[in-house]
C-alpha cells in the first residue's frame, strides 16, 4: 500500500471511496484547489468515504494561530496535514505540532519539492530544513520522487520518518522510483485523475510500483 492519490480537483461522490479500495492505494491527499472549489463539506465527505490514510495538503506556511485555524475544520476527519518547513519552529511549527498532537493528528513537513525551482531555495537550504525536522519531530516528510537521490539522503538521515514522495507520472518520475530510494508512499495526481478511468489508472500505477519494487528488491512499504 504505497500509493497516495492526489485530489487537486473535487471528485464526484463515491470516487474517493472507490480509489481507496484499489489494491495498493493507501489513501488520498486533498489539495487546496480541491478544498476551495469543493468546500469543507466535500472534503469531509471524501474523508468519510476513504478508510485509508487521509492527508490534507494546504502546504501551510504561516504563524501558528493561522495554521491552527486553517486545519481546525479538518481535525477528526483527516489523519495528516502538510506544512512547509521554512517557516521555522518558534511561533509557527511548534504551535501547529502541539495542536495536531493534542488532536491525534500527524504533521508532515516539506523537506524539499519535486519541481525544478526547488533547486533555487529548498535544496540549498536542506541542512537548515533537516534541523527544523529534527526539532519539530513530525510524523512524516515530503521528498521528491523526481530526485530519488534526495529521498535516499533523507531516508538515511531520518530512518524513522514516513517519507511521502510526489512527482511520479505527470512530473516525470516513474512509479516505484522513490519507493526504491526509501520512500513509504508515492503521491500521484494527474496521471491518475486526468484519465477517463481513474480507478483503472490507479490500479495500473499500483501494479507498476509493485513491479519496480520487485526489481529493486524493496520490501513492504507504506509504513506508519
Ligand atoms: P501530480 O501527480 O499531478 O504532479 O500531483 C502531484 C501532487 O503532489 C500535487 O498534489 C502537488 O501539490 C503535490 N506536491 C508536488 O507535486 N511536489 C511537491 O514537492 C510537494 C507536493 O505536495
Amino acid at each position: 500500500m504505497a500509493l497516495l492519490v492526489a485530489l487537486d480537483k473535487p471528485v464526484e461522490p463515491g470516487l474517493a471511496g472507490l480509489l481507496c479500495r484499489v489494491p495498493g492505494v493507501a489513501g488520498v491527499k486533498v489539495g487546496l484547489p480541491a478544498a476551495l472549489r469543493g468546500g469543507i463539506g466535500w472534503a469531509r465527505s471524501v474523508a468519510r468515504e476513504c478508510d485509508g490514510l487521509r492527508v490534507v495538503d494546504f502546504k501551510l506556511a504561516d504563524i501558528s494561530s493561522v495554521m491552527a485555524s486553517t486545519v481546525e475544520p479538518f481535525l477528526g476527519h483527516y489523519d495528516a496535514f502538510i506544512a512547509h518547513s521554512f517557516v521555522g519552529v518558534e511561533g509557527a511549527l511548534d504551535g501547529l505540532k502541539s495542536l495536531l498532537d493534542s488532536a491525534g493528528a500527524k504533521l508532515v513537513l516539506v523537506a524539499t519539492m519535486s519541481h525544478e525551482g526547488a533547486r533555487d531555495v529548498y535544496d540549498p537550504s536542506l541542512p537548515l530544513v533537516e534541523r527544523v525536522v529534527e526539532r519539530v519531530d513530525p510524523w512524516g516528510i515530503v521528498a521528491p520522487a523526481t530526485r530519488p537521490g534526495l529521498v535516499s539522503r533523507l531516508r538515511g538521515r531520518f530512518p524513522g520518518k514516513v517519507i511521502l514522495s510526489p512527482g511520479v507520472g505527470a512530473q516525470g518520475a516513474r512509479p516505484g522510483a522513490a519507493l526504491c530510494a526509501g520512500a513509504d508512499y508515492e503521491i500521484v495526481g494527474r496521471s491518475i485523475m486526468d484519465t477517463g478511468d481513474p480507478v483503472e489508472a490507479a490500479r495500473l500505477v499500483a501494479a507498476a510500483q509493485e513491479r519496480a519494487l520487485a526489481s529493486c528488491g524493496g520490501g513492504a512499504v507504506g509504513g506508519g
